[in-house]
C-alpha cells in the first residue's frame, strides 16, 4: 500500500504530495516542525510536540490556519490511513506561496503536511556498547540571533554539525555554544551524569526544548535523583561519569567517548540503564490512544 500523506487538508499518495517552489519553507527555510513518535498505537507526548509546534509558529509569527485540537486530531488520522501501530511522525508547517523576497506578509496560507511511516531504528548494538562522539567545529547558532526554542526548518547549522561528525567518522556531535559552553549534539539533548547527580545544559545556552529531555527529568526526579539543569563545558562532560544523548529519535542512548577520551569506564553507565528502562516502560504506557 502506497504511503498517504496529509497535505493542505486532504490525503495524498506519497508520489503526488508536491508543494510549490515558491512556498517560502523551501526558499528560505521558513516555517517548523516536529519529529513525534508512537508506540503500540499510542502517540507519545502528541500535545507536548504540537504545543511546541504552534509556540514556535508563533514566534515567528506564522499563523497555523488550524486549531491545536484539529491538528492532533489529523495526526491521529494520518496514522490510522496508514495502518500504523509504530511510527515516526513528521509534521511540517511552512510560510506557504509566496513571491521571490523575503517578506512573509506575501505568503496568504501556511502549507501544513504530515508524514507518516515506519521508525528506522538505530543499530541496537549501539545501545549497548554506547556511541563514540565528537566535538563540531561548527559553534550552535547564538540563541539572540535564532531562539533555539524554535524548532525552525532552518536546519543548517545542525547539519553543518552532523557534517563535523560525518567527518570525524562518528553520527553524533556535541556542538557548543558561541562561548564554548556544551549545548546540545545536532539532533539530541545531552546529559552527564555525576556522583548520581543528573544533568543537562539549560536551553538558554542554544539547545533545543526537548521534549524527551523532559520526559527523562521526570523520570529521574522520581527516582529520587537529583536532577536539573547546568551550565557545563566541554571538561565537565569529558570527566564525567556517565554521559547519555535523548531524542525522539534516538530516545536515549549512551555515550561513551569523546574523540580519543574515554568517558567514565568505557561502558553504558548503571543510571544511564536505569533511566532507558524506565523510559521504554513510559513509552509503552503513556500517550494518545488511537
Ligand atoms: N535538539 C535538536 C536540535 C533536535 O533537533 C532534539 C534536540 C531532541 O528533542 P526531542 O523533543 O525530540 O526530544 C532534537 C530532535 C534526526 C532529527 O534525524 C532530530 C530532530 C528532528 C529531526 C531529525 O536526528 N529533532
Amino acid at each position: 500500500m502506497e504511503l498517504k500523506i496529509f497535505l493542505d487538508g486532504q490525503f495524498v499518495d506519497k508520489k503526488d504530495a508536491k508543494i510549490s517552489i515558491f512556498d517560502h519553507g523551501l526558499l528560505y527555510g521558513d516555517g517548523v516542525f516536529e519529529g513525534i513518535r508512537s508506540y503500540n498505537r499510542r502517540v507519545f507526548r502528541l500535545k507536548e510536540h504540537i504545543n511546541r509546534l504552534y509556540d514556535g509558529a508563533e514566534a515567528i509569527r506564522l499563523e497555523i490556519p488550524i486549531s491545536k485540537q484539529a491538528f492532533q486530531d489529523k495526526v491521529i488520522e494520518t496514522l490510522k490511513e496508514n495502518k500504523l501501530d509504530d511510527a515516526y511522525i513528521r509534521v511540517v508547517v511552512t510560510r506557504g506561496v509566496g513571491d521571490l523576497g523575503l517578506d512573509p506578509r506575501k505568503c496568504s496560507c501556511a502549507t501544513i503536511f504530515i508524514i507518516t511511516d515506519r521508525i528506522e531504528l538505530y543499530p541496537e548494538e549501539l545501545y549497548e556498547k554506547g556511541l563514540p562522539i565528537t566535538v563540531a567545529k561548527t559553534r550552535r547558532n547564538h540563541p539572540s540571533s535564532l531562539n533555539p526554542r524554535i524548532k525552525s526548518l532552518n536546519y543548517l547549522n545542525n547539519i553543518l554539525g552532523k557534517i563535523d561528525a560525518i567527518d570525524a567518522g562518528v553520527e553524533e556531535a556535541i556542538m557548543l555554544s558561541v562561548d564554548g559552553y556544551v549545548a546540545e549534539c545536532t539532533g539530541d539533548n545531552i546529559f552527564i551524569v555525576e556522583d548520581g547527580d543528573v544533568f543537562t545544559p539549560p536551553c538558554d545556552t542554544g539547545s533545543l526544548e526537548g521534549i524527551t529531555q523532559d520526559a527523562v527529568i521526570r523520570i529521574a526526579e522520581e527516582k529520587g535523583m537529583n536532577v536539573g539543569f547546568k551550565k557545563m563545558k566541554l571538561e565537565d562532560v569529558l570527566g564525567a561519569d556517565e554521559c547519555f544523548l535523548t531524542g525522539t529519535a534516538a530516545e536515549i542512548i549512551p555515550v561513551v567517548q569523546i574523540d580519543d577520551q574515554v568517558i567514565g569506564t568505557g561502558f553504558p553507565g548503571e543510571i544511564t540503564k536505569q533511566l532507558r528502562q524506565d523510559f521504554s516502560k513510559l513509552t509503552k504506557t503513556d500517550g494518545v490512544e488511537y
